[in-house]
């Protein structure tokens, strides 16, 4: 396998079987990764990366794009049927440029954006003032309920009305809970705002119906490809037809992007095209169930979650009663070689390098095929391992043989030797 690079570049091959190894061995739970199949891995290694297609497909800047084009083609046309979407653009290269894109094509600089609080769940490109979207635009926060730590749609519709932004933006990084985008809807039109669901982390789920969609009521839908959905890297932007449709295609290119990466492209149509069968919906189904498992297994351990448990494909522990930060507890299981985050909590009191919980997400092991069962036992990996003493040295030993037994009956990529 890669003789090509192997007999080229010794330090990257060397790097790139590095980290075949640490997916393979670790157990993965950052809530926004996942392992692709082996067609979009093909498919995301292909020769339509040498080509230039600037355009869209049957108006490009450059010739010889025939093969390119239905390739594009195919690409919009999965993405509109998975999500019935009226338009689709495949083109941004990331959820933080599919975002771009839609402020760049309806909003001036000064506009005012609300947007979900990042201390409570958010996004960097939601209005962060570390993030151009903070930058150029005036940001209002909303946040979740104290007591319940849920949306409070009734509070975020009193806010709109006091600050009357031009733009809502809906969807999360970090919120265990199912959004009610029709009721965003209702908000918007209260204040006659944009309304743009961002559904990186969903994705899959809307896409086969487990978790309510917001393309019937958002004017702009934005996502990325890699995290449930089970793509290559990259971002995508639903709209409607028309104005809003052409301001998105003009908005990606010329406005924010050149060359679009068609090797990319063809491997969101693979991604695509598999989401469209049977079976991707049961895989969505035993994240959701995992998540479910999991959720169960670390509070019945005694560990808090984020409003007390999870709909989606992620749980948020708050690690405050158990006495480590989240910094210390992502540390930890690195060390038994479990991949999670630190994150922020809502309320959050400490700073976002140090934070008091950490996010814990099911996609991925899901697709190696873990199930509830496999679940407990990583509840109690993480549970062990974040209590312990910090010199417990029996301990982590223990857990790493309970990972490593895990990874070899579930394998990762057998395929690639
Ligand atoms: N960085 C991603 C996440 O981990 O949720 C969002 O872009």
């Amino acid at each position: 396998m890669w003789e090509h690079l192997q007999e080229v570049d010794q330090e990257i091959y060397r790097a790139v079987g590095a980290e075949l190894e640490r997916q393979r061995n670790t157990l993965e739970l950052i809530a926004s990764e996942n392992f692709v199949s082996p067609a979009v891995l093909e498919a995301a290694g292909t020769v339509p990366t040498n080509k230039y297609a600037e355009g869209y497909p049957g108006r490009r800047y450059y010739g010889g794009c025939e093969h390119v084009d239905e390739m594009e083609e195919l690409a919009r046309q999965r993405a509109r049927e998975l999500f019935g979407a009226e338009h689709a653009n495949v083109q941004a290269h990331s959820g933080s440029g599919a975002n771009m894109a839609v402020y760049f094509s309806v909003l001036q600089p000064g506009d005012t954006i609300l947007g979900q609080d990042l201390n409570h769940g958010g996004h960097l490109t939601h209005g962060s003032p570390v993030n151009f979207s903070g930058m150029l635009y005036n940001i209002e926060a909303y946040g979740v309920d104290r007591e319940n730590e849920v949306l409070d749609y009734d509070r975020i519709e009193e806010q709109a009305r006091k600050v009357r932004p031009k733009m809502i933006m809906t969807g999360a990084s970090a919120y265990p809970r199912t959004i009610d985008f029709a009721r965003f809807r209702e908000i918007a039109d209260a204040v006659d705002a944009y309304l743009v669901a961002d559904i990186a982390h969903i994705a899959g789920m809307v896409a086969v119906g487990l978790h309510p969609s917001p393309v019937p009521y958002a004017d702009f839908v934005t996502t990325t490809t890699h995290k449930t959905l089970r793509g290559p890297r990259g971002g995508m932007v639903l709209s409607r037809t028309g104005e809003l449709g052409k301001g998105i295609d003009k908005s990606i290119f010329p406005g924010i992007q050149g060359g679009p990466l068609m090797h990319i492209i063809a491997a969101k149509a693979v991604c695509f095209h598999e989401a469209l069968q049977p079976e991707f919906a049961d895989y969505q189904q035993s994240i959701l169930d995992n998540a479910s498992a999991l959720a169960d297994g670390l509070r019945e351990r005694g560990l808090r979650l984020v409003s007390g448990g999870t709909d989606n494909h992620l749980v948020l522990v708050d690690l405050t009663e158990a006495g480590v930060t989240g910094k210390e507890a992502e540390e930890r299981l690195e060390s038994v070689n479990i991949t999670v985050n630190k994150n922020t909590i809502p309320f959050e009191t400490r700073s976002p390098f140090v934070t008091s919980g950490i996010r814990i997400g099911t996609p991925a092991l899901t697709s190696r095929g873990m199930d509830e069962e496999a679940m407990d036992r990583v509840a109690e990996a993480i549970y062990r391992t974040v209590t312990a003493d910090s010199d417990d040295e029996q301990t982590f030993t223990e857990v790493r043989g309970t990972v490593q037994e895990l990874c070899s009956a579930f394998p990762l990529y057998p395929e690639l030797s």
